[in-house]
């Protein structure tokens, strides 16, 4: 029984392999067609894979990215130099702390002007990328300086502003060394050699070097006005504030107050297509700005377009300060400015309420309100302003300080009298800013948040 069947088994086996052709044309075929198609699902498969490994990659450089401009952003915010109890007095040298809560987010709505542009549909990926971050802070700071024989100079303060243009998130950083800016240094062409806070004198016609008691004033620091109070820096528009690009432009000068010529609003923008594409259907009227950059176009010969970008694709950096008496008295990080009020400084909330601080739109008296096209400003202020008054030979200077009742309410230098206060004149417990960021291939998402507190709670 044992034998025949391995006889059968194996005389069968023998006899094909001896008596025929192991395969005929035609299975060889089959099998090379079939071999062929199975390598290529593996390749396909394996093609997968790597595009996976590649998006996951990309996406982990995101994270990084995003990551270390938390960690940079952080470290900024720590090294604050001023307490935010504003009005704060030049002569104590705290420099300053100014938030513009662009009108995104509060007065208009993100997706009127963020807009997918194969449909034509609003984009609820994009949020708030109008605010701005400024003040002076501690921490190791290198930057340019043409009067320095190694051309570099340190300090271990300085000037920091944080911005979005175009999809692109700028910390521009001026070194507080005011002992390094000569008589003669001259407006144009300053920052393409120089990375020190300085300002321009109206009167002399001159650049100054600042120090932090200078930076308490606003018409010392970046990209203010300071030609008139309330010094503003809001006349950038929805630009924010200059980039180094900008700035080191042959036709850029120091000092420089509107970016001629006045930027054209753009009122459309597909945040996620490529900066190459912005044909119609959708319009995208912001003609004279870079998308990606948002370099205006008249000054993209600036030399130095790397040193101040932090991080691109960025689809919101939202600054939000915390109020104790917003969500009913509970306490919550808001955009300045939200329930879009006029200022009342009568306002009263019921007994044991936290009293709302940053519902108004600024004290009107600060010359800082808030408007549809124009943001609201937290600023530290100086208290200078109260007595030298709102221009040259402001008839109510210093009325709040004369030791007088000028008003006839029965207080002596109330705050009613006051002729020049900050826009919000609240104490600032503490910041968030988020940062939302997107990955162009892999078409993913991410955020993340910094929080800092300032006051002891
Ligand atoms: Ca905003
Ligand atoms: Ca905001
Ligand atoms: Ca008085
Ligand atoms: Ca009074």
């Amino acid at each position: 029984m044992f034998r025949p069947h391995i006889n059968v088994t194996s005389g069968a086996h023998l006899k094909t392999s001896r008596n025929a052709p192991a395969f005929t044309l035609v299975e060889v075929l089959v099998a090379t067609a079939l071999t062929l198609l199975l390598m290529a699902a593996v390749v396909t498969y394996f093609g997968d894979i790597g595009g996976s490994v590649g998006d996951a990659r990309a996406n982990l450089e995101m994270a990084d990215r995003l990551r270390s401009a938390a960690t940079m952003l952080s470290r900024d915010l720590q090294g604050i130099t001023v307490m935010p109890l504003p009005p704060r007095r030049p002569e104590q040298g705290e420099g300053y702390l100014e938030i513009i809560e662009g009108p995104l987010g509060t007065r208009v709505s993100p997706q009127t002007v963020a807009v997918i542009k194969d449909t034509g549909a609003p984009d609820t990926t994009v949020g708030d990328v109008d605010d701005v971050l400024m003040f002076t802070t501690r921490g190791r700071f290198v930057g340019r300086c043409q009067y320095s024989p190694t051309g570099v100079i340190e300090s271990d303060t300085a000037e920091v502003a944080w911005f979005v243009r175009g999809r692109t998130l700028y910390r521009r950083v001026l070194l507080v060394a005011p002992g390094m800016v000569p008589p003669n240094a001259q407006p144009a062409g300053f920052y393409a050699h120089n990375d020190i806070s300085v300002r321009f004198d109206p009167d002399l016609k001159v650049l100054l070097g600042n120090s932090l008691s200078d930076l308490t004033r606003r018409e010392c620091r970046f990209a203010h006005n300071p030609f008139q109070y309330p010094y503003d820096a809001r006349g950038w528009g929805q630009l924010g504030l200059p980039t180094l690009r900008e700035c080191s432009s042959s036709k850029w000068s120091a000092g420089q107050v509107t970016p001629p010529p006045e930027p054209v609003w753009a009122n459309q923008i597909d945040f996620w297509a490529a900066a190459a594409d912005v044909t119609p259907p959708c319009v995208h009227p912001w003609p004279n700005v870079d998308r990606e950059t948002g370099t205006m176009s008249a000054y993209m010969d600036g030399t130095r377009y790397t040193d101040d970008v932090i991080l691109t694709h960025v689809i919101a950096f939202d600054v939000k300060v915390f109020d104790p008496g917003a969500a009913n008295g509970v306490g919550e990080f808001v955009d300045l400015g939200y329930a879009n009020a006029q200022y009342n400084p009568k306002l009263m909330t019921p007994p044991g309420t936290p009293q709302p601080l940053f519902y108004h739109l600024g004290d009107p008296r600060s010359g800082l309100v808030g408007t549809a096209t124009r943001g609201c400003v937290y600023d530290t202020w100086s208290f200078h302003y109260e007595t030298a008054g709102r221009q040259p030979g402001d008839q109510l200077a210093g009325r709040a300080v004369n030791g007088f009742d000028d008003d006839r309410n029965g207080v002596v230098d109330d705050a009613e009298e006051l002729v020049a206060p900050p826009p919000y004149p609240a104490p600032l417990r503490g910041i968030q800013v988020r940062i939302r960021c997107f990955e162009p291939d892999s078409r993913q998402l991410r955020e993340v948040t910094v929080v800092q507190d300032f006051l002891p709670k």
